[in-house]
């Protein structure tokens, strides 16, 4: 899979048949459909898109011109990650993902409901922290400590049961962000051993499943992200191996 994120004046690269995700390496959106799509073993390409130099065609897919997207059929798509997430899961049920039981899906969601507000304190602690307020710090930690007493009530492995299921997958791209606040100066942020072990342990059996390894960054790496975005230069394509490929040396001839 390129790493590389197309922008304004690329072409669409030609469809192949495949499902195909129009995302962006750090958005955690994108993220949520592309662990659904690995746990449930679909064959799908990405193609990944600069944000702030759009691709012109992106608006054919997604028209408020947001990631994730999917192209389920050449040229028709849909937008939003948990529309996108519970279409897949219903049209692909071999791997199911939700509970059978109405009642428990529309827990599932309350868990995902009350955890906004941590969500939401990160976004300004990450992206806008002149803006945070005295509460946003006490926000985070309340929908961390919701999370984290559901997880006791619940005592699987994880939220879904003893395999992960959307609840977890749609959690899990902030829960991998919220690592990297200490190191972008807000350690009011951090994750803290003693507090939260439950989560810090359910967060420690979460990467481990290969759903999510193959698509995991670490804290450092989506630090440089944040510090990237934050100068002004967001640098969508550091993972891009493509644009080194040519500097590696050459072999020595016998
Ligand atoms: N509710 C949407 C949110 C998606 C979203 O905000 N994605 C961001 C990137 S992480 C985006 O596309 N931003 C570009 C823009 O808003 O123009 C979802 O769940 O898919």
């Amino acid at each position: 899979m390129s790493e590389k994120h197309l922008q304004t004046g690329d072409v669409l690269p030609p469809y192949s048949g495949k499902l195909r995700l129009f995302a962006m390496r750090f958005c955690p959106y994108a993220e949520r459909t592309v662990l659904v799509m690995n746990a449930k073993n679909l064959q799908y390409e990405t193609v990944f898109v600069n944000l702030d130099h759009k691709p012109e065609w992106l608006s054919n897919f997604s028209p408020k011109g947001t990631v994730p997207a999917l192209e389920y059929e050449e040229g028709k798509a849909i937008f939003d990650s948990n529309i996108i997430n519970v279409y897949l899961d219903e049209k692909y049920p071999e791997v199911p993902l939700q509970s059978s039981d109405p009642l428990r899906r529309a827990e599932d969601k309350i868990i995902v409901e009350l955890f906004a507000g941590a969500q939401s304190a990160f976004y300004t602690a990450a992206y806008n922290p002149s803006a945070l307020q005295p509460n946003s710090v006490e926000t985070y930690h309340k929908g961390l400590e919701a999370l984290q007493l559901k997880l006791k009530e619940r005592g699987t492995k994880f939220l879904h049961a003893d395999t992960p299921g959307l609840v977890d997958f749609t959690l899990f791209p902030f829960l991998e962000r919220f690592e990297a606040l200490p190191l972008v100066g807000k350690p009011e942020f951090e994750l803290s051993k003693t507090k939260y072990e439950l989560l810090v342990n359910y967060l420690e059996a979460m990467k481990q499943v290969p759903a999510i390894k193959a698509y995991y960054l670490d804290p450092q790496t989506h630090a440089k992200f944040i510090e990237s975005r934050n100068k002004g230069d967001a640098n969508y394509n550091m993972l891009d191996t493509s644009a080194v490929c040519c500097m590696r040396p050459r072999k020595k001839k016998e």
